[in-house]
């Protein structure tokens, strides 16, 4: 299996996720594989078959791609699809935090509901294609706390665990974020051909 991300934060979780299901995943640097693809689909999904689509092009092994991004409640979804892209591709995540927590400066607790949203496409040998989507509910915290996971994880509260999902071990976050349940929906599915 070849993982169309270059995202070296997601691949981390996703070996861990797959590794009941795949032993040999590959990310595309790993494949050979180096294309720069433009993600100008306006859904997650559609981002995630482009990506997985354009690597399927150059192999005949199962292509998976994620597509995923924070949606702030507040801010009308932003910064969503774009997450990324959010302030330029090359801006530090310690800046885009600070500027979203500042774009929320004021607004009271329950109105600070955001969810983290992750979309998988699968292109399959022979060229028949899936996608899932799964979500996680949280709140966008007032200063970033916690050291692991990726972008914008240290302003991503969950209220039910009381942690954001930088203070939690990946097994935990794995368990209940928007990937992991993505990924959950996807071996099923791929279990069911
Ligand atoms: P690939 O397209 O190469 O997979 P990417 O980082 O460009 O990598 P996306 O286009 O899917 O990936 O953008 C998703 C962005 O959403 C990602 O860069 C993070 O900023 C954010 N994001 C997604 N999942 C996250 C998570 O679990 N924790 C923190 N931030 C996350």
């Amino acid at each position: 299996m070849i993982f169309a991300t270059g995202n070296e934060g997601k691949m981390k979780e996703i070996r861990t996720i797959m590794a009941d299901f795949c032993r040999e995943i590959y990310s595309m640097k790993e494949a050979g594989i180096e294309i720069n693809v433009e993600e100008n689909g306006q859904t997650y999904e559609e981002n995630a078959l482009i990506k997985a689509r354009a690597v399927a092009v150059h192999t005949q092994d199962l292509v998976l791609a994620d597509d995923s991004g924070l949606e702030i409640d507040w801010l009308n979804g932003e910064p969503g699809v774009y997450s990324a892209r959010y302030m330029g591709e090359d801006t530090s995540y310690r800046v885009k935090n600070a500027n979203l927590i500042s774009r929320l400066e004021g607004v009271p607790e329950e109105k600070r509901t955001a969810r983290f949203v992750c979309a998988i496409a699968a292109v399959l040998p022979g060229g028949r294609e899936l996608t899932v989507r799964a979500a996680i509910e949280g709140r966008i915290g007032y200063e970033e706390k916690g050291d692991n996971g990726f972008g914008y994880d240290p302003i991503f509260f969950v209220p039910e665990i009381g942690k954001t999902t930088a203070e939690l071990g990946e097994a935990e976050k794995n368990r209940i974020s928007h990937r992991g349940k993505a990924l959950g929906l996807m071996k099923e599915e791929l279990g069911k051909l």
